[in-house]
């Protein structure tokens, strides 16, 4: 018998700036990420303030969802996804953020894409902002620095909730809200990048103005939280962490209080205030870090307690090492940096694999927060060769995956209350942080390359067989 629960939602991920291409059509604006050139592992990705010719900007076409959705959706079904999870694409629904009736078109679009999943049992699990925000926001408030930001992120809710509210349950309110406590952070999440140009290296790193907009961003989830109870009781809302999980890198106590310290500014921050309704009482010695207390106007400390979240919901692919001592030797990967770890092996772009660190996670934030949790993005970034005979055999990401599986049902034994897994990047698509699509996670590879050529076709991964057969096993048959 399966450890996991009958109902288990296994499915897949992406977010709309990463697949759906179709960057200017139908209405849509332009959004921080469409600003975003291609990068590679050694190149950062540049943000523009203007489209400037002759450069590739990867979420124009990107693998174009908008105009395969159909087969992509068939595909998923194929693999037998309980649910799959996407994102709404802010600008195609209010093109500057600002406007005060929504783009039927828009609308329209995503009413197409949940219909055609609910057509064979797929629960849209939705995003509401993933590395989207309207760049006229940008411009004119400096990104989620802006409190303006609050009211405009709610009329998008209230439309977006009233839209689909008899074809969606599950909703996330904000992607990896704790990337803002990291300084690139700025570009994809908070947008307090105005007025730059520039490499993401070169992003200023401005602690103030992410934790002004970090609190805009709070008291816009509770709102929206607490809007869809009052509103629509059936909604599952749920916050969305990148969780790096970090290890002390010695016993040494100094060590120990540098990852505490660490741990709790990147990973429980965020997560504390959307679970509990309230800043943890370690709050104030971060913002003293920063010489910083953000803006909190009267309402919001009663706004944060009634919208808090029904489920926790994160991101895991790495872990790394936290040491007191500034010389120990730099880790990669994701936006976090720490330490190397000497037991563990790292992806071709850096990051450090730690299946063990998924069990270890889960505990810990089960044991802090006691509500139900979402695995909402995990996988392994490689590159893929197509055979002569056409097969692309990624035995690597199969065992990525196994492993990990592996862990959260040790999790799951000890007691945590595991809902669900949806691998990031269910489908190839563009990478985040580097804006290429050399870098795959996908079971379904498609054929679209870093100079932007490809005919876009999609092909099955050995790993599409192999987590059909997981999913149909509810996780019991994993080889
Ligand atoms: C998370 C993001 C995703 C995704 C993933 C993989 O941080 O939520 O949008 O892209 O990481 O990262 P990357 O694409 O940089 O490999």
């Amino acid at each position: 018998m399966s450890v996991f629960r009958d109902d288990f939602l296994w499915g897949g991920a992406t977010a709309a700036n990463q697949f759906e291409g179709a960057w200017d059509v139908d209405g849509k604006g332009p959004s921080v990420s469409d600003m975003c050139t291609n990068g590679s592992h050694k190149v950062p990705k540049r943000v523009t303030q203007t489209i400037e010719p002759n450069t590739l900007y990867p979420s124009h076409e990107a693998i174009d969802f908008y105009h395969h959705y159909k087969g992509d959706i068939a595909l998923f079904a194929e693999m037998g996804f309980k649910t799959f999870r996407m994102s709404i694409n802010w600008t195609r629904i209010f093109p500057t953020g600002m406007e005060d009736e929504p783009n039927e078109k828009g609308l329209q679009f995503y009413d197409n894409v949940f219909d055609e999943c609910l057509r064979y049992g797929i629960e849209p699990l939705v995003t509401i902002s993933h590395y989207e925000l309207p760049y006229a926001l940008v411009e004119k408030y400096n990104g989620w620095e802006g409190r303006e930001l609050i009211d405009y992120y709610m009329n998008y809710c209230k439309a977006i909730f009233e839209r689909y509210k008899d074809k969606v349950k599950y909703w996330l309110t904000f992607n990896e809200i704790n990337t803002g406590t990291m300084p690139m952070g700025a570009v994809l999440n908070t947008g307090t990048i105005k007025g730059f140009t520039g490499s993401l290296t070169e992003v200023p790193d401005r602690p103030k103005e992410r934790l002004q907009a970090l609190h805009n961003m709070f008291v816009a989830s509770a709102k929206a939280v607490k809007y869809a109870h009052d509103n629509y009781p059936q909604f599952m809302m749920g916050c969305m962490i990148c969780f790096a999980q970090s290890y002390a890198l010695t016993c040494n106590p100094d060590d120990e209080l540098a990852n505490q310290e660490h741990m709790r500014e990147m990973n429980w921050y965020c997560s504390d205030v959307h679970v509990r309704g309230a800043y943890p009482s370690y709050a104030k010695s971060i913002w003293k870090k920063y010489d910083f207390e953000p803006e909190i106007r009267d309402g919001d400390i009663e706004a944060l307690k009634e919208g808090k979240v029904d489920f926790y919901s994160f991101s895991y692919y790495m872990s790394n090492c936290i040491s007191s001592d500034p010389e120990a030797e730099a880790g990669e990967g994701n936006i976090i940096g720490g330490s190397k770890n000497p037991y563990l092996k790292a992806s071709d772009w850096g990051w450090q694999i730690d299946p063990k660190g998924l069990h270890f996670a889960l505990n810990e934030i089960y044991d802090r927060y006691q509500i139900p949790l979402m695995v909402v993005e995990n996988g392994l970034g490689a590159y893929d060769k197509i055979e002569e005979d056409g097969t692309i055999q990624d035995d690597y990401r199969i065992d990525y995956l196994r492993q990990h599986i592996e862990e959260m049902k040790k999790a799951v034994e000890e007691g945590v209350d595991l809902i669900g897994y949806t691998p990031w990047g269910c489908i190839d698509l563009v990478s985040a942080s580097t804006g290429e699509m050399a870098k795959r996670y996908g079971f379904i590879f498609v054929e679209k390359y870093d100079d932007g050529t490809g005919s876009l076709a999609r092909r099955k991964k050995k790993s599409f067989d192999w987590y059909k057969k997981v999913i149909a096993t509810n996780g019991e048959d994993l080889d």
